[in-house]
């Protein structure tokens, strides 16, 4: 499966993902397909409308306390929902569909959320820290939401203008 990442402002990333009913080949591919995607561009987390595809999925991968990615600590999530949030909390995002772009984002401090494995399980996990932040910014995709969406009227100007600018540069520079 080759995938590529769709990068705003396509339109593609405003689409609402469908609720996967069918825990076959199709989506194993799919998520076997995504995490290089991921790893290769440095990412820790990438849901499926990322890379044209409007299902229900999403992984992450969190750095360790060495700062390094580990397969073991993939997560995968089908169907996530959040069931319960508490606190508040502000950090320093970036998206694989927004490249070069860090906004300083309000969310939850802490979620629950109710999931699917690969193989249709059923999962329950709280969630702190980056892992809580990093499942809001890709649940939000799956509802067609951008974190750049969260920012204030000036910030939002100010990122469309230099966004405008770099996405010039790198067309200029492309060989
Ligand atoms: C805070 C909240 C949510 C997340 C999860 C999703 N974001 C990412 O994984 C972002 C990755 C990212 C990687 C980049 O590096 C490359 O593309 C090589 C990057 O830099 C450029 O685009 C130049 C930007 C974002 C994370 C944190
Ligand atoms: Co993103």
């Amino acid at each position: 499966m080759n995938l590529k990442i769709v990068e705003y402002p396509d339109k593609k990333l405003r689409e609402k993902s469908v609720k996967v009913e069918k825990f076959d080949e199709e989506l194993h591919k799919l998520l076997d397909a995504m995490y290089p995607v991921m790893i290769n561009t440095n990412g820790i987390g990438l849901a499926a409308i990322q890379v044209a595809h409007a299902k229900q999925v999403l992984i992450l991968n969190i750095p360790d306390e060495n700062d390094e990615q580990s397969e073991d600590n993939l997560i995968e999530m089908v169907n996530p929902v959040i069931t319960n949030e508490t606190g508040e909390t502000t950090y320093q995002e970036g998206c694989l569909s927004v490249p070069s772009f860090y906004e300083d984002i309000n969310r939850s401090e802490v979620v629950t959320v109710n999931y699917q494995d690969r193989d249709g399980n059923t999962k329950t996990v709280e969630a702190h820290g980056l892992l809580s932040v990093a499942i809001q910014h890709e649940i939000d995709h799956l509802n067609g939401v951008l974190f750049v969406d969260k920012l204030s009227y000036s910030r939002r100007k100010k990122f469309e203008k230099e966004y405008k600018k770099f996405q010039k540069e790198r067309n200029t520079t492309k060989k």
